[in-house]
This record gives C-alpha cells, sequence and structure tokens, in this order.
C-alpha cells in the first residue's frame, strides 16, 4: 500500500508523489513528408512507438483519444482507430475523438489527464495523423476550405491563409509590422536546422520570405504552415499504474536493463502535467476583428493558475506558429512579450539569432514549428508536446535548453477558434 504513494519508486528515480499525478509516460511519431500512407496507417505506427518507448502493450491501454484526419476521414474516429488495432472490443475500454482543430493533440491531452484522474483510467493514448501532403493541391483546398468558408463568401480561396491574412493585417499597425511577422518564419526555419527530421533543410533569409509567392495580401508562401504527412502519439498514465508496470518488468527482466529499451520519458520518470485551460473564438474572423475574437489569453491564463505559476517560471515554449500572426499573438498571451511588444521581441530574436546562437537564446519551437518542422493538419501540437518532453528530460540533443524544468505548450485550432495551453514539468 506504501507503493501508492511513490511514483515510479521500483525505478529508484523519483521522490514520493501523489497517487494521483498523472504524466506523460512516452511518445512516438513517423516521418514526415509526402508518405504516400494513409492518415490512419501513420496513426497506427506513432501508437505502436509510443507504446514501445513506454514498455507498454496495446492491452495494458485503457482509453484512446484521437483527433480526425482530413485525408481519410471517418465517423468517430477513435472507434474506428481502437477498432483497428483490436484494443475494442473489451470491457472498460473508453475511446473519444476531440475536434478542437489543431489545438487537437492538447485537448487531447487535457482530455487524457481527466480520463486518468476522474475515469480511473490507468493508461490513456493521445493519437493524431494526417497525409495532407499526399493529396493534391486542388483536393486539399476543397477539403480545408469548406471547413472554414463563412455563410457570406467573406472569405476568398484559400480560406485559411486568407482568414490569418485578415487577423495579420489587423494586428499589423497594433502590435507587429509585415517585416516582423516575416521574421517569424526565418526564425522558425533556424531553429528547424537542430532537428533531423524538420521538412526546411536550410535557413531562410529575410528576402526569401518577403519575395516567396504571394498567397494573400499580407502572407506569403514561407508564412504558410508547411504542409506534411506524419503521425504522432503520447501516451498518459498514472504514476501508480507506471510504478506498478515497472515494478513488474523490473523483476521479469533478465538483464535488468530495462531503462535502456524505454524511451527518455519513460526511464527518467515521465513528465508531470500541471495544469491546462482551454477556450473558444468563433470558426472564422468576424467581419470587425476585435480582442473578443481571441482565446489563447484565457488559456493560458487558466493553465497558469492551474499550475500556480507565472510565464517567468516557464523555461521552454511550444508556441503555435501556423502562420506568423498566431505566433506573435502567443508571444504575448502566453507572458513571453508584453501586450503590443510581440513583433518588437520577434525583431529582437531575429537579430540575436543571426549568427550562431544556443538552444538557450531563444528557447521557443526548438524543432521548428509549423513553419519549418512540418505541419499534418491537426497533427503539429503533438510535436509542441514531444519536444516538450525531451527538453524536460534532457533528450534534445543539439537543441537542449539547459535545465528546462517547465514547459508550456500551446495548440490552436481553426482561424484562433480554439485555443488549448498545458504546462508540464519534470518531476521532482
Ligand atoms: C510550402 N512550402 C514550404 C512552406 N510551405 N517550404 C518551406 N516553408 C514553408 N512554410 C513548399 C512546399 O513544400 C512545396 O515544395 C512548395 O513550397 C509549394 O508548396 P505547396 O503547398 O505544394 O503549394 P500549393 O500546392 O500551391 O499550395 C499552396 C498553399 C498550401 C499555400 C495553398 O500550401 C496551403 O494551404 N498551405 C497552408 C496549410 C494550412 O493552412 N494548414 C493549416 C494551418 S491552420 P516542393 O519542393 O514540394 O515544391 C492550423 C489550425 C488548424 O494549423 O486547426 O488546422
Amino acid at each position: 500500500c506504501d507503493r501508492h504513494f511513490f511514483g515510479f519508486g521500483a525505478f529508484g528515480l523519483a521522490m514520493p508523489q501523489p497517487v494521483s499525478t498523472v504524466r506523460i509516460v512516452g511518445y512516438g511519431m513517423t516521418a514526415l513528408g509526402k508518405l504516400r500512407r494513409s492518415a490512419t496507417e501513420l496513426m497506427q505506427e506513432a501508437l505502436q512507438k509510443a507504446l514501445q518507448s513506454t514498455g507498454l502493450q496495446m492491452k495494458d491501454l485503457d482509453g484512446l483519444v484521437a483527433v480526425p484526419s482530413l485525408s481519410h476521414p471517418h465517423f468517430m474516429e477513435a472507434h474506428f482507430l481502437a477498432t483497428q488495432v483490436g484494443l475494442l472490443p473489451r470491457q472498460n475500454v473508453r475511446v473519444r475523438t476531440i475536434d478542437t482543430g489543431g489545438a487537437g493533440p492538447v485537448s487531447g491531452l487535457l482530455e487524457a489527464v481527466r480520463m486518468v484522474k476522474a475515469e480511473r483510467c490507468q493508461a490513456v493514448a493521445v493519437v493524431a495523423g494526417d497525409a495532407v501532403s499526399s493529396l493534391a493541391t486542388a483536393d486539399f483546398l476543397a477539403r480545408a476550405d469548406q471547413g472554414c468558408r463563412d455563410p457570406q463568401g467573406l472569405l476568398p480561396s484559400p480560406c485559411i491563409p486568407n482568414g490569418y491574412d485578415q487577423v495579420a493585417r489587423w494586428q499589423m499597425g497594433r502590435s507587429v509590422s509585415r517585416e516582423q511577422l516575416a521574421m517569424v518564419s526565418v526564425l522558425m526555419s533556424r531553429q528547424a536546422q537542430r532537428h533531423p527530421l524538420a521538412l526546411t533543410k536550410r535557413p531562410h533569409s529575410l528576402e526569401d520570405v518577403l519575395s516567396s509567392r504571394s498567397i494573400a495580401p499580407a502572407t506569403n508562401l514561407l508564412e504558410c504552415a508547411r504542409r506534411a504527412d506524419g503521425g504522432a502519439a503520447i501516451i498518459v498514465a498514472s504514476s501508480s499504474f507506471m510504478d506498478h508496470h515497472l515494478g513488474h518488468d523490473v523483476v521479469s527482466s533478465k538483464d535488468g536493463a530495462v531503462s535502456e529499451r524505454l524511451g527518455p520519458v519513460a526511464a527518467s520518470g515521465g513528465v508531470v502535467v500541471l495544469g491546462g485551460g482551454e477556450a473558444s473564438g468563433p470558426l472564422f474572423p468576424p467581419r470587425d476583428i476585435d480582442e473578443a475574437m481571441f482565446s489563447c489569453e484565457a488559456a493560458a491564463q487558466s493553465a497558469f493558475s492551474e499550475a500556480q505559476l507565472l510565464p517567468g517560471d516557464v523555461d521552454w515554449f511550444g508556441l503555435y506558429d501556423c502562420y506568423p500572426v498566431c505566433f506573435v499573438r502567443a508571444l504575448e498571451a502566453c507572458g513571453v512579450a508584453a501586450k503590443g511588444q510581440g513583433g518588437q521581441w520577434v525583431e529582437q530574436m531575429f537579430k540575436r539569432t543571426q549568427s550562431e546562437y544556443q538552444p538557450a537564446d531563444f528557447p521557443i519551437n526548438t524543432h521548428g514549428g509549423l513553419l519549418a518542422f512540418g505541419a499534418p493538419w491537426e497533427v503539429p501540437a503533438m510535436y509542441n508536446i514531444i519536444e516538450a518532453c525531451e527538453q524536460l528530460t534532457g533528450a534534445a540533443g543539439p537543441r537542449q535548453v539547459p535545465r528546462v524544468r517547465r514547459a508550456l505548450v500551446y495548440g490552436n485550432g481553426g482561424i484562433f477558434s480554439h485555443s488549448s495551453v498545458a504546462i508540464l514539468a519534470k518531476p521532482v
């Protein structure tokens, strides 16, 4: 019974933790690119890799959250996937589909935490995958436009870039200039150079971005989320379940080298979910844009309040950057930059990272974000979560920011239509 008060105690790794501690204990992801595979295949591969990284098997899961795909949509995506992988039919398994657009992986993480805490699930997978790069452009745009087109037809095709563009032009003159928006893409391309899976293989110059093809009045091609195929998954579990699972594993392991075959997150005791928050906005920008349409501020405030932390307590940020204006607003909403100073903050960082720089100089989106790492529709916030896990467990290699104790991840859905924020920490 004592064991119930110790997280990962059998592994001898951590201090006593209350039984209710919920952790991300593993993750997995596929390659990114034009993969010519279905979204379901990508989800399955990511799920298998996530399970492997925890030493768990499919039979150990009793919960699954999935976000839907654009390329291969299914009625009740989570039920479809759970049936495909043999998780269903089985007693006492709960699965649900969450559609908050690009916020989905963070909403899914928060839902998985609730499933462990309130529904007594022991291990819940959160899975996302999509193949939007393998769709022909016309097909992709027909599907993407359908989701966000406003009934009055104010949003021309491509609706998503045009929707963000309307907000970008509204924001210009308030806290950001046209050049500062373009600098966000340059910054992400610089960060991507340190991640082996990132799609953008060489840094952009400001001129590259400003002279790339115009997609909307103040949005060029290199300022659009970089379309990709890919899948990613995380496993969320209670510390007492993992303690039991790993304890058994240690006993049954012949060579005792359990940690060698586990991923860095499971081997280091998991990443604790300290708090989260969500808030919503309209599906497309209203005719008269004002602050009321944005929701990241409220989501971040809820997350900070639940975690009982302030922005200065966070060492690494994974901020959604589908378009530069989303990133600039996130800087201000999450307290990295003061209100109205987002553009200036970007410009300072642009100058600071012009020559050789350390990950600690710019501890945000160290993988390159949606603009440069890759953006398989609703998957990319999962990359923010995975990068946060790597930073918190010291597994980020050349991207490692020293001494990361707490990380904030933000997912944004639609055209500022939903915000989900989670604050994660390494166990103490
Ligand atoms: C595209 N390219 C990039 C890039 N974007 N390269 C570097 N950085 C970027 N950010 C490259 C492509 O890989 C390709 O290279 C070439 O530029 C042309 O891009 P394309 O996509 O093939 O062009 P096209 O078919 O003409 O379509 C252009 C487009 C489309 C702008 C209409 O790319 C698009 O809609 N992108 C945005 C996707 C999007 O909005 N996602 C959702 C974000 S909102 P090569 O070598 O193959 O020629 C969100 C919230 C939510 O995230 O809820 O989902």
